[in-house]
């Protein structure tokens, strides 16, 4: 594909890309299932404008927000092409999250259209009328049937595009809080393009790859990363619905690219299948979301030849950092800040800015990072600092290189196989069972997930066991919150201030998943 102007990033967005890639090569794969089905850019183009008219007759006008949680298939990702033809604001929503907590994102983006699971059909309309909200479709978990894709069937198959400026919003992403309620991230169109287009050039992406896309699709890495990119480089994706190692084994000879998680390179090396031989046709593997640790990066590349790229990033910040494509690609680093970001280290404390080699919080200002939360102003203001620096809330320092190192968070979180958990949130939920006096939520050291979620309980009812704290939990959070363990204690330790000793807790219960 041409090579944009360099200030292009800036003025374009997601559907320009994909309309230039589409006009360039209308019969190239965008799309190739498992099953050997391709979606080339011109029929993606085709059937998200019929999506995109559907939205339109269900009411939704430039800048409305378009809620969607729906199970990953192909018509599911055109819904995001959709919404960028229309103009609306796409709310992307976890799969896992329970109607308790679909309550509040929905009551706070008042979206005009809630695109559900068909079987969510009834609780989600019942919810929606609850809050007043307009419009239902749904679409069902292969994205061949439901109301949307009755709406969508005798429709054009262009849609006008609803112009829309660099500064618009083009997603928000909500992102649960150390405290209190979950933040809208509002992402703008230029966010989004500008980061594309900087990873695609960073990565060496052409129309020839192919991307093995096996992550979900409601969240930064899976929708913004993997998808922005192969749309900015015209080029494919192997499109999964969800990840299978032993799916990941059989296709990745037809593949050039993997994006994941850490958990999908400690589960590829645990099978006996993936073999230097297999990742002959892989150029690049990325990891993300969640930290690498250097001894999978070390055994990948003995088992493989293959140095896996880590980057950092953030749903706020999309991405920031990343190891380079030729050149060192550092275990346990996360890379230089890419072209156009600003990234420095300050004292958490006095955000004063550290010297090279100092542990501070890691600050970023760029195209990349994100406008604000949404309606959420006090909020906003608290995470920047005055001169436009995001603060991440991720604990960091630079080398002598000037590689960047993440080396914990300032930040209450947990993050499990790249999901993030809050511990207050975790911490409600329990305290409001009857029969638990007090808790502590930590994360612990997990294999395959890199930290699990384990919940420390002080009963107020001695007959509370683990089953009754699991049954509780069920329809309150989304699976992967809930503690995989529940740990029954005495007292909490707490310092002299009374405050819990979560550093004690993570102490005592680190070796409670090893094996
Ligand atoms: C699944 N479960 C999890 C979990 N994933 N529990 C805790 N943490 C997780 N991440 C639960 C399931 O509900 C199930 O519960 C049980 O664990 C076993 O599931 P599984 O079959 O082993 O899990 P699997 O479906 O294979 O999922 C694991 C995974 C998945 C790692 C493939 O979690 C995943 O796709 N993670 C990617 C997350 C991601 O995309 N993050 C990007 C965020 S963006 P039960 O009770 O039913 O047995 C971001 C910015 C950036 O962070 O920088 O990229
Ligand atoms: P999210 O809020 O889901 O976007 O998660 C963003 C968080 O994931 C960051 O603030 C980091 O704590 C973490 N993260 C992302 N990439 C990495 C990485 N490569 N190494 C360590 N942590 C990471």
């Amino acid at each position: 594909m041409a090579e944009l102007p360099s200030n292009a990033a800036r003025q374009t967005d997601i559907w320009s890309l994909f309309r230039a890639a589409c006009t360039a090569t209308p019969d190239a794969p965008f799309l190739l299932l498992a099953n050997g089905t391709v979606t080339t850019y011109a029929q993606a183009a085709a059937r998200s404008a019929q999506i995109a008219h559907a939205f339109r007759n269900a009411g939704v006008r430039a800048g409305d927000r378009v809620a969607v949680q729906v199970e990953k298939s192909p018509t599911a990702l055109l819904t995001w092409l959709a919404a960028l033809q229309a103009g609306a604001v796409y709310l992307p929503l976890n799969t896992g999250y329970t109607i308790g907590e679909l309550r509040y994102f929905l009551g706070d983006a008042s979206p005009a259209l809630v695109l559900c699971r068909t079987e969510d059909a009834d609780a989600i309309a019942a919810l929606c009328a609850d809050l007043a909200l307009p419009s239902v479709l749904t679409l069902d978990s292969d994205g061949t049937a439901g109301t949307l894709v009755e709406a969508a069937a005798d429709q054009p198959s262009t849609f006008d595009h609803a112009a829309s400026n660099p500064d618009d919003l083009a997603a928000i992403l909500y992102t649960s809080g150390t405290t209190g309620r979950s933040k809208g991230a509002m992402l703008a169109h230029s966010n989004l393009a500008s980061n594309a287009l900087a990873l695609r050039d960073y990565w060496r992406f052409t129309a020839a790859d192919r991307l093995l896309h096996a992550l979900p699709i409601f969240h930064t890495h899976g929708l913004f990363v993997a998808t922005n990119i192969t749309i900015a480089a015209g080029s494919a994706m192997i499109f999964l619905n969800r990840f299978d190692v032993d799916d990941l084994i059989r296709l990745m000879p037809r593949a050039s690219v993997l994006m994941g998680v850490p958990t999908f390179y400690s589960r590829l090396l645990a099978h006996p299948g993936f073999t230097r031989d297999l990742a002959s046709s892989m150029r690049l593997f990325v990891s993300g979301s969640a930290p690498l640790s250097a001894e999978v990066h070390k055994d990948f590349r003995a088992r493989t030849g293959h140095a896996i790229l880590e980057r950092y990033g953030m749903t706020e910040t999309n991405m920031s950092t990343s190891n380079p494509y030729e050149g060192e690609r550092k275990p346990g680093s996360v890379g230089f800040p890419l072209p156009g970001v600003d990234l420095r280290i300050a004292d958490p404390a006095s955000s004063g800015l550290l010297p090279q080699g100092e542990i501070g919080v890691i600050e970023v200002k760029g195209p990349n990072v994100f406008g604000g939360y949404w309606q959420m102003p006090e909020k906003t203001a608290e995470e920047f600092r005055a001169d436009g620096f995001f603060i991440t809330g991720d604990l960091g320092f630079i080398d002598a290189q000037g590689y960047v190192h993440i080396v914990g968070r300032a930040k209450d979180l947990i993050i499990a196989g790249g999901f993030n958990i809050y511990p207050a949130e975790v911490e409600a939920a329990l305290d409001e069972i009857p029969g638990i006096a007090e808790s502590a939520v930590i994360g612990v050291p997990h294999a395959d997930l890199g930290e699990a979620v384990v919940g420390v309980v002080k009963a107020s009812d001695p007959g509370v066991d683990e089953a009754i704290v699991r049954a509780a939990l069920a329809d309150r959070l989304a699976r992967f919150k809930q503690p995989r363990k529940v740990v029954f204690v005495d007292e909490l330790p707490r310092n002299t201030m009374g405050k819990v000793q979560k550093a004690l807790l993570r102490e005592t219960y680190a070796n409670l998943f090893a094996n």
